[in-house]
C-alpha cells in the first residue's frame, strides 16, 4: 500500500478523552473513530488488525475441532423468555421492537439461540460432541463504556458453544477450548493466565477467565508467579488426545490464580509462598464456562443416549473478546513512540520510508523494494509522501510496523539501505538484495 493512496488519519496531539495508552494510540494511529459512546467505526488500519486477530482465532478454533457458523445479531425476545434470561439480563440488554410490535433484542451473547439450533439438529449421542462457534458483533449497554474498544457497548466476540452427552464428556470439550485459548493467545504475542472466575449471568459451576497482566486492567487478580512464566511454546497439540488436554489444563491450574470475586486470602497465603505471591491488575480477554443443562432443560434440547433414554445436552460456552484484544495487545506492547505490533497481527509487516521523495534514484530503489517484498506476499506500507524524514519516522513508529526499511541518497551511494526492527530498535545497513533475502527468510519465503 502506498501511503499517499491510503486512508490513515493520524493525530499528533494526544486526544484528551483517552485515559489509557491503547485508546490514545488507537485514536492517534487512525485505527478507530468513535461513532457514539462505546461504539466505534474501524478505520482501514484498525480493521486490518481486527481481521488478522480474527484469522488466528478462526484457525485455532478449527484446529481444536470447533465448526464455524454465523448467527444473527438480532434475536427474538421469546427465545430469551424460554431460558428466563429476558428479565434477568437487566438494562445491559438493548431491547428493540419490530414493526409488528414484537420484542426483539440485539444479542449480548448466543446461548439461547445456539441451544435452539442444537435442539433441532442433534438427535443422538452419536451426533456428539459438537462445538459450533461464530465471530459476531454483540451489544451490551454497559453503564460505563470506557477505554475505547476495551469496554465497548458494541464489540466483536468469538463465541463457541459445545454440546455433550454428560458432564464427563463436556469437561473434555472444555479442556480442548482451554488449551486452544493458550495457543491462540500465544500466537497473538500475549502472555495470558487462566484464572478461576465467577460465572455470572452465563451460569454454571466451572469457569475460567483468561487475563493478561496490565496496570490498566479492570480486574484485580491474585496469582502464583510460576504461572506467569508457563508457556506452550512450539509443542505440538493433539486435540483428539483427551488425556493430553486434561494434563495441560492440570499444569495451568495447579497453582493459585483467581480473580477478585473468587479470591480467598487465606488460601492464597496457605498455597503460595510469599515471594511468589503476585497481586496485579488484568485485562480479561477470554472467558469459558461449563453450565451443564442450564439452557438445554428449559429448551427441551435432548438426545437419545446409548441406552435409548432421552437426556438433556450438557453445554459450555467459550468467549474471546476479539475487538478488546486489539486494545489488549497494544497495552502489552507499546513504547513512548507508539505501537509495537507482534508480527502475527501487524497491519503491515514492513514500512518502506523514502527519505527523499522525488529523487530519481531513491524513488526507483523504493519502488523496486515495494514490488519485490509485495510479490512475496509481505504486507508493505510505502511512505511515499512528500514529507520530511522526521514526520515519516514518527508515523511508522506510531503505527508500529515490525520492520522499517529506510532508503535515501546517502545510503544508496554506498549501495545500502537500512533495515530497522521496531521492537529492539536495532538497525543494519545492507544491500537491497540482502535485505530482500533477510525479510524473505523472516517471513518464511526463504
Ligand atoms: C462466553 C461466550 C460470554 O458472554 N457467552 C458466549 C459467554 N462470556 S463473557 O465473559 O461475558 O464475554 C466473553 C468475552 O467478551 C469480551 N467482552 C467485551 N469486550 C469488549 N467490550 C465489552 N463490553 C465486553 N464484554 C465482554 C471479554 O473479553 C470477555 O472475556
Amino acid at each position: 500500500m502506498r501511503l499517499t493512496r491510503y486512508f490513515l488519519p493520524t493525530m499528533k496531539e494526544t486526544p484528551a478523552e483517552a485515559q489509557i495508552a491503547s485508546h490514545r494510540l488507537m485514536l492517534r494511529a487512525g485505527m478507530i473513530r468513535q461513532a457514539s459512546a462505546g461504539i466505534y467505526s474501524w478505520l482501514p488500519l484498525g480493521y486490518k488488525v481486527l481481521k488478522n486477530i480474527e484469522r488466528i482465532v478462526h484457525e485455532e478454533q478449527q484446529r481444536a475441532g470447533a465448526i464455524p457458523v454465523m448467527m444473527p445479531t438480532i434475536q427474538s425476545a421469546d427465545l430469551w423468555r424460554e431460558s428466563g434470561r429476558y428479565d434477568a439480563y437487566g438494562p445491559e440488554m438493548l431491547r428493540i421492537k419490530d414493526r409488528g410490535d414484537r420484542d426483539m433484542l440485539y444479542g449480548p451473547t448466543n446461548e439461547e439461540q445456539i441451544t435452539e439450533i442444537a435442539k433441532a439438529g442433534l438427535k443422538s449421542y452419536r451426533d456428539l460432541p459438537v462445538n459450533l462457534y461464530h465471530i459476531q458483533w454483540k451489544f451490551r449497554d454497559e453503564v460505563r463504556p470506557r477505554f475505547g474498544v476495551m469496554r465497548g457497548r458494541e464489540f466483536l466476540m468469538k463465541d463457541a458453544y459445545s454440546f455433550d452427552i454428560d458432564r464427563e464428556n463436556a469437561e473434555r470439550s472444555y479442556n480442548r477450548m482451554f488449551v486452544s485459548y493458550l495457543r491462540t493467545f500465544e500466537r497473538l504475542g500475549l502472555k495470558a493466565v487462566p484464572m478461576r472466575a465467577e460465572s455470572g449471568p452465563i451460569g454454571g459451576d466451572m469457569a475460567h477467565e483468561f487475563l493478561i497482566l496490565a496496570e490498566t486492567g479492570e480486574s484485580e487478580v491474585f496469582l502464583d508467579r510460576t504461572l506467569a512464566d508457563l508457556t506452550l511454546g512450539e509443542r505440538g497439540l493433539d486435540y483428539a488426545d483427551d488425556a493430553e488436554m486434561a494434563a495441560i489444563r492440570g499444569d495451568w491450574t495447579a497453582s493459585y490464580a483467581r480473580t477478585e470475586d473468587e479470591h480467598d486470602a487465606a488460601a492464597f497465603e496457605a498455597e503460595v509462598p510469599e515471594e511468589r505471591r503476585v497481586t496485579a491488575r488484568g485485562i480479561e480477554i477470554g472467558h469459558i464456562f461449563y453450565f451443564g443443562t442450564k439452557y438445554s432443560e428449559p429448551f427441551g434440547a435432548s438426545v437419545v443416549n446409548a441406552e435409548g433414554a432421552s437426556v438433556p445436552l450438557h453445554g459450555g460456552s467459550y468467549g474471546i473478546g476479539v475487538s478488546r484484544l486489539v486494545g489488549g495487545i497494544i497495552e502489552a506492547s507499546h513504547d513512548d513512540k507508539g505501537i509495537i505490533w507482534p508480527e502475527s497481527v501487524a497491519p503491515f509487516q514492513v514500512a518502506v520510508v523514502n527519505l527523499k521523495q522525488g529523487d530519481a534514484e531513491s524513488d526507483a530503489a523504493c519502488e523496486s523494494l515495494y514490488e519485490r517484498l509485495g510479490a512475496m506476499g509481505i504486507e508493505v506500507l510505502y511512505d511515499d509522501r512528500n514529507e520530511r524524514a522526521g514526520g515519516k519516522f514518527a508515523t511508522v513508529d506510531l503505527i508500529g510496523c515490525p520492520w522499517k526499511v529506510v532508503v535515501g541518497p546517502r545510503g544508496l551511494k554506498e549501495g545500502t539501505v537500512e533495515l530497522g526492527n521496531r521492537r529492539t530498535g536495532e538497525t543494519e545497513n545492507l544491500s537491497a538484495d540482502a535485505l530482500v533475502n533477510r525479510l524473505a527468510a523472516q517471513f518464511g519465503h526463504g
